[in-house]
């Protein structure tokens, strides 16, 4: 019998594990970096231990620090969780050595699954269809090339120990391979200390389809239906449902038949996901297994109505699957999005800072995964995933219906989000026709609003407005002002607008230019406002940090600087003299002392963001007065770096 259970892993997987282990009376034992001491999953386990610095390689990554800290607690077994240590077959291993049970399958089966090319031979012989092509061992480049003129174009160049994309070309052409082969090759090397190559004839346009497997020590194995990943950016999934809008019945037991002998092939133990390409014709065919529990496992759950991390520590006590094959169900429709701090409209660079406001909007059939609350910092040190946001309905449009709801309703102050964009995505009538393929958000939202800058109507200036006025006049100065009028100016990056408020009782009136507005306050709590505007009441909610007002209305949500009191500086435009951060990141070095003369276009600072270093240039002529930021401090985009006083001639 197991007792107690170290979760190697933080956020809100390793939420999830704990909520379910200590439901089933486990003691529960979370690790935590120095970044992660105040952390949810922290707070939710009955005992925590710091294993380290910040860095991952440090901390989660670090196996010594996690056996010490299942050996202080008297844990039992281990839970992997997803990304780090989940698929490494020698922390595995480590574990065994350590008298500790690893909730997962035999180091074995992880090993066979690590490399393409050996787990595409054992697919083979099992009988489970691969894309056809060529899995030579370390096969060299003359080798390779000849197997291609068998394969024919075009093909798919992939990294045997790969992941991800990596180490992943598509080659149309035979005057391609050769370079195709060599940066293959240097990738794989980088990535995996790996550079073994395989061949596969490329499949066009094809759907991403993964079936969840389960498999018992006893010998018996299940599938629970499939999820359809195929709305990807970059290799990232940002879109996952179940059952996909593309299976029938007969391809889904076609599919999940031969998911469940690929499970037995390699002696598995655990929950596992095939991953398979569907071609136009519906033929699949075996990518890759994944060793472990997915990110996206939620929408099995919710249209099985099973506990997959349930499942996952009775198989490792020793006990049966709890359920047979004929005894699986598949219910509805789920949808999961990957909520992220990221900024979609520049480039979906990862956001940090503090989450002043995190509020999930619950309602029936929906599920927040988070491992984050209001007040956190993110840093820049993790995954900036904020909160998988699920949503299960009878039918898939309900599902839709109440995943945009989900998301619109949900109030994040503090980082910029993808929340619009994925609402976005649900919404669109591709999706909406189950027709989006592994193409599609590069086909269907190359020129959408929601990767652009928001631009406000001047209905959301005159709101923030009303509002700044209200954060600034207090409760009480809204029933008691004098009719005076106030001026407010705010400022959206580089637009600054100008508005004369009066408040007259629960109203606020709003001249912005020729045009006039009034809100009328009906209701109040803490950051939340309703108002009446032109006959139609509705809920907003704001939250002020300092200069920074931060609004939620009508499933928008927007950011405003207070500038009524702000210098009436040359800030705005460029040549101003005041550099600003383009983007989140660390500053590597300061070049630039007070009171030093510099000329434009003088590097002043570099900038470390994206992995890249960008040099902060001086955008003109003068002297600088004031240098904000020392090296090594993490800034946020659009934090003052450096003041330049412009030369006057
Ligand atoms: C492919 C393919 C077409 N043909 N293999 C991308 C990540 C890796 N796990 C497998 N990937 C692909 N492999 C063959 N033979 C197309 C992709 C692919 C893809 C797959 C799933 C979801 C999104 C994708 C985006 C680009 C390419």
């Amino acid at each position: 019998m197991l007792k107690t259970l170290l979760i190697a892993n933080r956020g809100e997987i390793a939420v999830r594990i704990i909520r379910t282990a200590r439901a089933l009376g486990y003691r529960t034992v979370a690790v935590y970096s120095d970044a992660d001491a105040r952390a949810l999953h922290v707070a939710e386990a009955d005992l925590a231990v710091r294993i380290g610095p910040a860095p991952v390689g440090a901390s989660y990554l670090n196996v010594e620090a996690l056996l010490d800290a299942a050996r202080c607690t008297g844990a039992d077994a281990v839970h992997p969780g997803y990304g780090f240590l989940s698929e490494n077959a020698v922390f595995a291993r480590a574990c065994a050595e350590a008298g500790l049970v690893f909730v997962g399958p035999p180091a074995d089966a992880i090993e066979l699954m690590g490399s393409k090319r050996r787990s595409k031979i054992a697919m083979q012989a099992a009988g489970v269809p691969v894309v056809p092509g060529f899995e030579g061992d370390n096969a060299g480049d003359d080798e390779l090339i000849q197997a291609a003129g068998d394969i024919g174009y075009p093909l798919m160049v992939k990294a045997s120990a790969g992941g991800g994309g990596r180490g992943m070309r598509l080659v149309h052409s035979p005057e391609d391979l050769p370079e195709a082969l060599s940066r293959a090759r240097s990738e794989a090397r980088q990535a995996f200390g790996d550079d073994e190559l395989i061949l596969e004839k490329a499949v066009i346009e094809p759907r991403h389809i993964e079936i969840q497997v389960f498999a018992d020590r006893q010998g018996n194995a299940v599938y629970l239906g499939e999820r359809d990943c195929s709305i990807q950016r970059r290799h990232q999934k940002v879109v996952e449902e179940a059952p996909s809008p593309f299976m029938t019945p007969d391809l889904r037991q076609a599919m999940g038949e031969a998911a469940v002998r690929a499970a037995l092939a390699c002696r598995y133990e655990g929950a596992g996901t095939v991953e398979l390409l569907v071609d136009q014709n519906r033929r699949f065919y075996f990518l890759e297994m994944n060793t472990r529990l997915q990110v996206e496992h939620p929408v099995t759950e919710l249209i099985t109505g099973q506990d997959l991390v349930a499942w996952q520590l009775a198989v490792a006590e020793g006990r049966p699957l709890p359920l047979a094959q004929d005894a699986i169900r598949l219910t509805g429709h789920a949808i999961e999005v990957r909520l992220y701090a990221e900024d979609p409209a520049h480039g979906f660079t990862p956001q940090t800072g503090e989450l002043h406001r995190f509020q999930p909007a619950e309602g029936p059939g929906v599920r927040f995964d988070s491992g984050v609350r209001s007040g956190d910092r993110i840093t820049p040190h993790y995954d900036p995933m904020l909160a998988k946001v699920v949503a299960w309905g009878e039918n898939r449009d309900q599902a839709r219906r109440r995943l945009i709801r989900a998301l619109e309703d949900t109030a994040v102050f503090g980082v910029t989000t993808n929340r619009h964009f994925l609402s976005r995505i649900i919404d669109h009538p591709v999706f909406g026709a189950g027709e989006a393929t592994t193409a599609f958000l590069e086909q269907a939202f190359e020129n959408d609003p929601s990767l652009k800058p928001m631009t406000l109507t001047d209905r959301d200036w005159a709101l923030s407005a009303a509002l700044l006025g209200l954060d600034t006049q207090g409760q009480a100065g809204w029933s008691n002002a004098a009719a005076t009028r106030i001026p407010v100016a705010l400022a959206v990056e580089e637009t600054t607008r100008e508005a004369l408020l009066r408040i007259r009782g629960n109203t606020t009136e709003v001249q912005l230019g020729e045009t006039a507005f009034a809100f009328q306050r009906v209701a109040e709590g803490p950051g939340e406002v309703c108002i009446i505007d032109n006959g139609v009441r509705q809920r907003c909610q704001y939250h002020r940090e300092g200069d920074s007002l931060y609004l939620q209305a009508a499933g928008r949500a927007w950011q405003v600087q207070d500038r009524t009191h702000a210098p009436a500086s040359a800030d705005a435009g460029s040549g101003s003299g005041t550099l600003k951060a383009a983007m989140d990141g660390a500053i590597l070095d300061i070049l630039a002392r007070e009171g030093e003369t510099v000329a434009r276009g003088q590097t002043l600072a570099i900038l470390e963001a994206m992995k890249m270093e960008h040099p902060v240039k001086a955008d003109c002529d003068g002297v600088i007065t004031h240098v904000h930021v020392a090296a090594g401090t993490q800034v946020r985009r659009l934090q003052p770096l450096v003041d330049i006083e412009p030369a006057t001639d």
